[in-house]
């Protein structure tokens, strides 16, 4: 034992932290560093006593703890069970081999009363020891912690000087059991069913199966992270499938060199197979923690902006939506697509900030049924997360229904409702002083062009989106820069809140085009006008260096 070690009376072994941990508050989606970061010294150790020291009910609680597989996992969920037992929780509920999605959990946690859960996933970010990790919370409620809890950590971060632990054996993960560790129950489970079973009771299972089986190939790509065993027993197992429509099935701790992004250039293999017209039908990818989702039709890219508003259109294919949506709400950057068809539908629309703790107090006080956000999320109030796998299966379930090529439906949709053509632009890892300078300087000059032309429109409105919560009328301010112009098409500039290398500046980018207009242009030539107007008046170019983005969705 180090000088800086004690037993309690209790003999719980209490570490008192050398120099403080001081971090920054924990961003969009819970702490997210490089996996070398999180290996210093008592680092994970400190921000997990910091959880446990203000999370509600912890003493006597249930918690659902799981990862995404990645490098650390393991470790992870070792260090956390220690930790849980010496601040008295009465239970933890964790998962064979620690595999367990965003979405997963979320349901855990709300079927089992937990008082919330830890998830050890970064996500989107690559993984292994040369890559990310991170730590999400998500409260009683299911959902991301809230502003107020975050703060709360983080405030206990900056002053926290020791931790406690319980000296035991590590616990095998391998398959399902309970052991004791302490006086604190651990009841290991498979991870997969209890999610099965609540997409057994949202879909028609025996519609999508034998629609499937009937000359429509899917390809699903799981980049080697955690909707691997959820979508084989789903896709293969259930519905029929023939095996090896999920591709890169097994959660590997580097993602087998993947970067687990589901989108066009991070599952470029995916993309290459639907867009250059081979014989699959139907292709979908889903990140590290299978909360997002890409969508792929044959030679068709389904925008996440668009694949809200369609799966909002056509809700009544699904069992579980049948009777009608209570609402709907999508974050501020994601497209308005989905704001027409609930205009259309008689029911209201609301605009969140980035971030899927913002859709919670929507979900839980009955406002909504349905909501996303452009990153590729989307999902309903049968989790308070966004759920890739429950995207996809929604997808199978509208085609299934309508007996169509996603292209086609895409048409049809556009052709009734009109399209929001639609583009995000991401400059990763810009150094964090250019990136907040260009942001800042944007920011000021954001009232002196209001009235002014901007890309051949007039600008009709320029502020820092500040959003006030319509349940409980909090404010949380500084949301993004939006430019709107006065044909309804907007830029929005943002600095992103999970990056772990320097910073990455996101510029999101909208115009709408009528039913009766050119629907089928391709999205950066339709925003031309838009790119050309804000690299010219944020000055990215000249400010980072970057002739191009480095991802274009
Ligand atoms: C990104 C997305 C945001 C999403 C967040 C967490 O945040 O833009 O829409 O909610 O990731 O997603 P940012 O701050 O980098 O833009 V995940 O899949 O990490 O839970
Ligand atoms: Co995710």
């Amino acid at each position: 034992m180090s000088p800086q070690e004690f037993y309690s009376e209790d003999n719980y072994r209490v570490v008192t932290l050398e120099t403080p941990f001081t971090d920054q508050k924990p961003g969009t989606s819970g702490l997210r560093k490089s996996t070398k970061h999180f290996q210093t010294a008592n680092y994970l150790e400190s921000f997990v006593e910091a959880i446990l020291q203000t999370l509600p009910g912890v003493e006597g609680g249930v918690l659902v703890v799981g990862g995404d597989g990645r490098f650390g996992n393991r470790k992870g969920i070792d260090v956390i069970l220690k930790m849980a037992a010496a601040h008295r929780v009465q239970k933890v509920i964790t998962t064979v081999n620690g595999i367990l999605s965003t979405p997963a959990a979320s349901h855990l946690i709300r079927t089992n009363n937990a008082i919330g859960g830890i998830i050890l996933s970064a996500s989107h970010n690559s993984g292994g020891p040369e890559g990310d990790f991170g730590v999400k919370l998500n409260g009683a409620n299911g959902g991301p912690a809230s502003e107020s809890l975050t703060d709360a950590i983080y405030a206990c971060t900056k002053t926290l000087e020791q931790y406690q632990i319980v000296d035991s054996e590590s616990i095998n993960l391998d398959s399902p059991a309970r052991y004791k560790i302490a006086s604190m129950n651990v009841e290991i489970i498979d991870g997969v069913i209890d999610y099965i079973d609540l997409m057994q009771n949202i879909f028609d299972f025996e519609r999508i199966s034998s629609f499937i089986k009937k000359d429509f190939l899917i390809a699903f790509d799981a980049l080697n992270a955690v909707t691997g065993p959820y979508a084989k027993r789903l896709l293969e197992d259930i519905l029929g499938a023939p095996p090896g429509t999920v591709r890169n099935g097994q959660p590997l701790e580097d993602f087998g060199g993947c970067h687990p992004d589901p989108n066009l250039t991070y599952a470029k293999d995916l993309a290459d197979l639907l867009l250059n017209g081979t014989q699959y039908s139907f292709g979908a990818a889903c990140d590290g923690d299978g909360d997002r989702n890409m969508i792929l039709g044959r030679n068709c890219f389904v925008n996440p902006s668009d694949s809200l508003a369609v799966l909002t259109a056509n809700s009544s294919c699904v069992p579980a939506y049948s009777n009608g949506l209570l609402g709907v709400a999508r974050s501020m950057p994601t497209s308005s697509a989905v704001d027409v068809v609930a205009k259309e539908l008689g029911i209201s629309c609301f605009e969140t900030p980035t971030g899927w703790k913002f859709f919670g107090n929507l979900l839980d006080s009955g406002q909504i049924t349905l909501c996303g956000e452009e990153s590729f999320g989307t999902g309903s109030n049968h989790v308070r997360e966004k759920d890739g796998l429950w995207a996809v299966l929604f997808w199978l379930q509208i085609i299934a229904f309508k007996n169509c090529a996603v292209k086609d439906l895409m048409l049809e949709h556009w052709s009734h409702f009109g399209r929001h053509y639609y583009s995000r632009h991401d400059y990763e890892s810009i150094d964090s002083q250019k990136a907040y300078e260009l942001y800042e300087n944007v920011e000021s000059r954001l009232s002196s062009i209001i009235g002014y032309p901007f890309a051949d429109k007039k600008v009709l409105k320029a502020d820092n989106f500040t959003y006030t919560d319509p349940v409980d009328g909090s404010i949380t301010p500084r949301q993004g820069l939006r430019i709107l112009l006065d044909d309804g098409s907007r830029v929005v500039l943002r600095l992103s809140g999970t990056g772990t290398k320097g910073a990455t500046l996101r510029i999101y980018l909208e115009s709408f085009v009528p039913p009766q207009g050119d629907l089928t242009q391709d999205p950066q030539k339709a925003l031309y006008k838009l790119i050309h107007a804000i690299d010219s008046f944020a000055e990215i170019t000249k400010r980072t260096g970057m002739s191009k983005p480095t991802v274009i969705t």
